[in-house]
């Protein structure tokens, strides 16, 4: 298919949006993970998050398993200090007096579908053809279980066939060595991977001569990072789990919490405790803003007893975000007229440059313009401003409901300008907190993942390790893809992930590596990328974090960063899944040796003991001074935070305003704002269960959440079947049929879904103008009724 002009009007569903390429995914129905039995349903959820139904969720993952012997025990190792292996799933940090059981049901259930019992070996893909799996779901896909050794694809047979290391290797380095340009190749990370293979993996590309690095947080912080740097001068968040124990004001913004970062739970109950005020800036009223039941406090477990977790509820219009901060400076300006400790004039005199232009900008921002673009009353940003207004130290805390729009970048500055107001910066309890996503991907970023490298990395990578890296840019996610289709990027590597189903624009992202000659999948689990592939393919298995990593110089750790900048080591103990695993290092060393034979780094030397790569580590990268010693440490280490120390690395030296016009987000009439995100059963591409148990869902993903009164106006009742067309910037559309309309506590004008599912309406030209990111939580869509009458079950 072409880049652009034929996607006129795609009819369909999830099935028929990828006709062009010959294969489909399958229908809605079959996209189905379990349940057979369940019809589907909708009834408000009324528990508190985590507590017993958590507990309860994950009896059910450790039986579906098999694991209810290892299982346990491997759980009692999770995120421990001193010898235990970090949580593969999200990047919240890990409890600084080494909480026992700091563990969460969503880490557990993602745990064990990692250490699974069922295996891929050579006798399912000879009884699989390719053709044949793509019929399956992506729930079944990754349901069969672990891979087991390496295979390539055989296009006279359409199976994958086992194939050697050594082979596998020689494949990737002809082919490798055959271009005519290194940036024909392009090198995905997902944010799984540890530092250290981290470390090689951009060594390689980059010896080759590309700095062609696409990674998953193309699409997750990539605005975060932008607007932090261009603000403060660092790309991350300033504060740790300290600041979150002594803040007087958290301000929780697009993110669903109880299911996607979990242990924040543990964070608000205790911050509730002590008094503090918690404000939840959500068009959904997700868990997280309810109430929680501590699950490692014993006696609440017991009891039932339930902490709040949310003070104050602002349902903002999806993309309104950023008039709201605006509305609450514009709050905290009026309050000052009046009370001057409302500003913090002598932090802003001292630290910051724009200050007058942003006031005045403030100043002259017409209240029923913010009203309008927020969708909230004046009372309820003046509300929110008291609140910050009465806090001595406030923390905004955000995830993708802030990043994944157009205007994502000004947003994320219009959150530092608010805590610019009143001093929110390096010092205790305040500062700007990001939860990143994968467990890794900031430590992937600090470690040298960057499309964008600074000219100083690069600088020291040339002259520690004796390489000459290309300093033009490379290629993030979307540029990738745009470039498959021009036939520029002929061979794809996914360092994990799921880079078919994660990206927008399936059909597109399909064609894209259909294009390539050669795609290479590094994976523990079967799934879409691996039959979505180039004309010749490879899945090279890999260790898991939770295995046992036994090389040369003993068994190895490896170590990863969280999401407030501390660096810690994580050591696999499971027996692997199979003999046939290599470590992502190993496997890496294998490919960078078999695509440059001259190289003189030392590949196969550096993998036989990681403490080696860290030694090189700490010469190149800020803030790794002594790697292999203070990551041995208790609780690792924490990377410096200039900002935080109110060291500014920006143009002026300060902390810098912003003034960003404010985006007209309202959606055209007709029409509706769709967010897509993730249910509480489901890691990105991987589901786990049709159930969304905190939104009351069971059964259901090809769900449309809509506001009822939304659903009135197109006279649609619960349940009822509708099609979704999504309308690009450039007027291309693209549909999605028979999903069924929920009707949920949504603001007018809004709607929401699930990612991947949903990925098929995401344009790819439809991402933001500031940080390339595809506008996942924004897509312009139109919801009709379908003719056929729907099934299913609602009780109140
Ligand atoms: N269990 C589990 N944990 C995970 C993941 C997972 O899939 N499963 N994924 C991991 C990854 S990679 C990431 S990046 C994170 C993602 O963590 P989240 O950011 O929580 O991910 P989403 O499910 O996309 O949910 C986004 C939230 O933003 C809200 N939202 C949508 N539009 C807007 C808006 O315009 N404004 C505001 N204020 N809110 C909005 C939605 O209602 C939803 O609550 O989680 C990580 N942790
Ligand atoms: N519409 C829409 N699309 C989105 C988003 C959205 O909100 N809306 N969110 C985006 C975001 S934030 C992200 S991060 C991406 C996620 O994009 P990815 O990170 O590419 O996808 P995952 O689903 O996390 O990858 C799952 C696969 O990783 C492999 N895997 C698991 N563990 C390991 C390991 O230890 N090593 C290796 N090598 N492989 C492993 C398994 O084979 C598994 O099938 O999706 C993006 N896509
Ligand atoms: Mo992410």
């Amino acid at each position: 298919m072409s880049t652009d002009g034929d996607t006129g009007h795609r009819d369909g569903d999830a099935a028929a949006q990828a006709p062009a390429t010959g294969d489909a995914l399958p229908g809605a129905a079959s996209q189905r993970a379990a349940a057979p039995d369940g019809r589907p349903a909708f009834r408000r959820y009324r528990h508190p998050a985590a507590g017993w139904g958590a507990a309860a969720s994950v009896g059910r993952a450790l039986a579906r398993q098999g694991e209810l012997l290892d299982g346990p025990r491997a759980i009692m190792k999770m995120n421990h200090e001193n010898g235990g292996f970090d949580c593969p799933g999200c990047a919240w940090p890990d409890d600084t007096k080494g909480l026992h059981l700091d563990i969460c049901e969503n880490g557990i259930k993602h745990v064990t579908w990692e250490m699974t019992r069922k295996r891929v070996d050579r006798d399912f893909f000879a009884a699989h053809s390719v053709t044949e799996l793509s019929g399956w779901s992506d729930f079944a896909l990754e349901d069969q279980g672990r891979l087991t050794e390496p295979m390539v694809y055989d296009a006279a047979s359409d199976h994958y066939v086992p194939i050697t290391w050594a082979d596998a290797f020689a494949l990737f380095g002809r082919t490798v060595r055959a271009l005519d340009d290194p940036n024909r190749a392009a090198y995905y990370t997902s944010g799984r991977l540890g530092n250290e293979a981290t470390f090689l993996y951009q060594l390689m590309a980059r010896e080759l001569g590309t700095n062609n690095l696409p990674d998953c947080s193309n699409m997750c912080h990539e605005a975060s990072g932008r607007a932090l740097t261009a603000a403060l001068g660092t790309g991350k968040g300033t504060v740790d789990l300290g600041d979150w124990e002594a803040t007087d004001a958290l301000f929780v913004l697009g993110v669903n919490a109880a299911s996607n970062a979990p242990r924040m739970l543990t964070a608000l109950a205790a911050a509730y405790r002590r008094g503090a005020q918690i404000v939840h800036v959500n068009p959904l009223v997700e868990a997280a803003a309810t109430r929680t039941i501590v699950p490692h406090e014993f006696t609440d477990m017991a009891l039932a007893k339930s902490t709040p977790t949310g003070t104050l509820d602002l349902q903002v219009r999806i993309g309104g975000d950023m008039a709201l901060l605006r509305g609450m400076s514009k709050a905290v300006f009026e309050l000052a007229a009046v009370d001057p400790k409302a500003l913090d004039a002598e932090f802003v005199e001292r630290h910051t440059s724009g200050f007058a232009e942003y006031r005045a900008l403030c100043e002259r921002t017409p209240w029923p313009q913010i009203e309008e673009q927020s969708g909230l009353t004046r009372a309820a940003i003046r509300a929110a401003a008291q609140v910050y207004r009465d806090a001595d130290r406030s923390i905004f805390s955000w995830c993708l409901g802030i990043t994944q729009h157009e205007h994502g970048v000004d947003t994320v500055r219009e959150i530092v300008n608010l805590l610019l107001l009143r001093g929110n910066l390096g010092r205790e309890g305040a500062g700007p907190s990001p939860v990143r996503g994968h467990s890794n991907v900031q430590g992937n970023r600090t470690c040298g993942i960057d499309h964008r490298p600074g000219a100083a990395f690069l600088d020291r990578l040339a002259a520690v390790c004796g390489i000459d890296p290309p300093r033009a840019p490379g290629l993030d996610t979307v540029r990738t893809l745009e470039a498959m289709h021009r036939g520029e990027v002929r061979v794809f590597v996914g360092m994990g992930g799921n880079f078919a189903r994660a990206a927008p624009d399936t059909a597109y992202t399909f064609a894209g590596l259909r294009a390539c000659d050669l795609t290479v999948q590094v994976s523990t689990k079967l799934n879409r990328s691996h039959l979505v592939h180039g004309r010749q393919a490879l899945i090279l298995p890999c260790l898991g974090r939770t295995e046992k990593d036994e090389r040369p110089g003993g068994v190895q750790s490896t170590s990863v960063e969280d999401s407030m900048s501390m660096v810690h080591l994580s050591v696999g103990m499971k027996r692997p899944a199979s003999p046939h695993l290599l470590s992502e290092p190993a496997i890496i060393a294998g490919l960078a040796r078999a695509a440059l034979p001259d190289s003189a780094t030392a590949w196969e030397w550096y993998v036989e003991d990681y403490d080696r790569v860290r030694d090189t580590m700490a010469k190149v990268l800020d803030g790794f001074e002594d790697f292999n010693r203070r990551v041995r440490l208790p609780l690792g280490f924490r990377i410096r935070q200039p900002a935080r120390e109110l060291v500014f690395h920006t143009p002026s030296g300060r902390a810098e305003f912003s003034t960003a016009a404010l985006p007209d987000v309202r959606p055209a009439p007709g029409t509706l704002s769709l967010g897509t995100m993730r249910s509480h059963d489901q890691w990105n591409t991987t589901i786990y269960s049709e159930d969304d148990r905190y939104r009351g869902v069971r059964n259901l993903r090809t769900l449309v959440f809509m506001n009822p009164e939304d659903m009135g106006e197109r006279g649609l009742d619960p349940f009822d079947p509708v099609d979704i067309t999504s309308t690009a910037g450039d007027g291309s559309t693209r549909t999605l049929e028979g999903y069924l309309a929920i009707p949920y506590g949504i603001p007018r004008g809004c709607a929401a879904g699930y990612m991947p599912e949903m990925n098929v309406l995401c344009a790819i030209g439809d991402r933001s103008t500031q940080s390339d990111q595809p506008i996942m939580k924004h897509l312009k869509v139109t919801v009709t009724r379908r003719a056929a009458a729907g099934g299913g079950e609602q009780a109140r």
